[in-house]
């Protein structure tokens, strides 16, 4: 959409772009020649497929909720976890919904032979999925990484890699400068190899120790996982990144692919967790039975072991 432009507008976006200034008297500075302006935002397609997303995630978020009561509360970890990052799921979605969790931001789209701005783009950014992103994917990762039995040490370094992921993601959607964006782009998908790296070989080495049944279902959804978030960065370089897809274009993506990563995951993890309780890990101490008589704090390490009255 074009919308023509007074020039006061102009010279705010060119000031939210510091962009140079032409003028090096002490006089109010002005942009000789006013670059066009366009506005890039969702149409009532994306509003919709926002708010249906929304709803997906209240509702899955109630369900993992009535699941987790339906489990003794030693094994209630994987439960917990999945309904909070629905739960996430439902407050990012309902935050852009309602358009408060949405900015616009500038980005220089044209230039003359000279290096003269022509054209600025202003394009909605969805910053509320970063902040979603920052909270539920350690959640996610933190499943798989309890599923495969890996050491703290590495759980720790792929926490920590998946949040300075998802924040350098975010510094990328923000940059002023498309090379500068990139940058931040690159720092993030070294971040994401090793979180690969982390999870897939060091999980791999992890599991393979353990009960046959558990390594097929690892293997099967850490490779589920592998695929769809490598979609993300996918699909930010070509439509955040590049600009190549429009806004409701992106909202549909990111909404096929969360719903894929929260719902689909979570309901495929704790319908395969209920059959195979036995073998998972149950957390005693703290976590099931709060402070003991004595006033102390019983920290119980995540053990394996069989709750014979819950247990197929
Ligand atoms: C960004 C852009 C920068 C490069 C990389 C990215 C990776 C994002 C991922 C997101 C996963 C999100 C999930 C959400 C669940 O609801 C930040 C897009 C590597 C992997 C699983």
């Amino acid at each position: 959409m074009f919308i023509p432009q007074e020039i006061p507008e102009a010279t705010r976006v060119a000031t939210m772009l510091r962009l140079p200034k032409t003028s090096h008297t002490p006089l109010p500075t002005v942009i000789p020649d006013i670059p066009r302006i366009y506005y890039q935002t969702s149409s009532e397609v994306g509003h919709r497929a926002l708010w249906v997303v929304c709803v997906l995630m209240a509702l899955s978020s109630l369900a993992f909720y009535v699941m987790a009561m339906r489990v003794p509360v030693q094994k209630r970890l994987f439960h917990i976890i999945t309904a909070l990052v629905a739960t996430f799921g439902f407050l990012s979605y309902y935050a852009m919904a309602t358009d408060d969790g949405i900015t616009s931001h500038p980005y220089v789209s044209e230039r003359s032979k000279h290096g003269a701005v022509i054209e600025i783009v202003v394009r909605d950014i969805y910053w509320a999925r970063y902040v979603d992103w920052s909270l539920t994917t350690p959640l996610l990762l933190l499943e798989l990484c309890l599923l495969a039995g890996i050491n703290g040490a590495s759980i720790l370094i792929a926490l920590v890699s998946d949040v300075i992921m998802i924040l350098t993601g975010l510094f990328a959607a923000f940059a002023r400068d498309e090379a500068q964006g990139w940058g931040w782009y690159a720092i993030a998908c070294i971040a994401y190899l090793n979180v690969v790296y982390q999870v897939g070989y060091k999980g791999r080495h992890a599991i393979s120790t353990r009960d046959n049944k558990i390594r097929a279902f690892f293997g099967a959804i850490s490779l589920f996982t592998l695929l769809l978030w490598t979609a993300y960065p996918i699909v930010w370089g070509i439509a955040n990144g590049a600009h190549r897809v429009n806004v409701d274009g992106e909202i549909i993506v990111y909404a096929v692919l969360d719903v894929l990563a929260k719902g689909v995951f979570g309901f495929w993890l704790l319908l395969t967790h209920d059959k195979m309780a036995r073998m998972l890990p149950a957390v005693d101490g703290f976590w099931s039975h709060g402070i003991s008589h004595d006033g102390s704090i019983r920290v119980s390490l995540l053990t394996v072991y069989s709750l014979r009255t819950t247990d197929n």
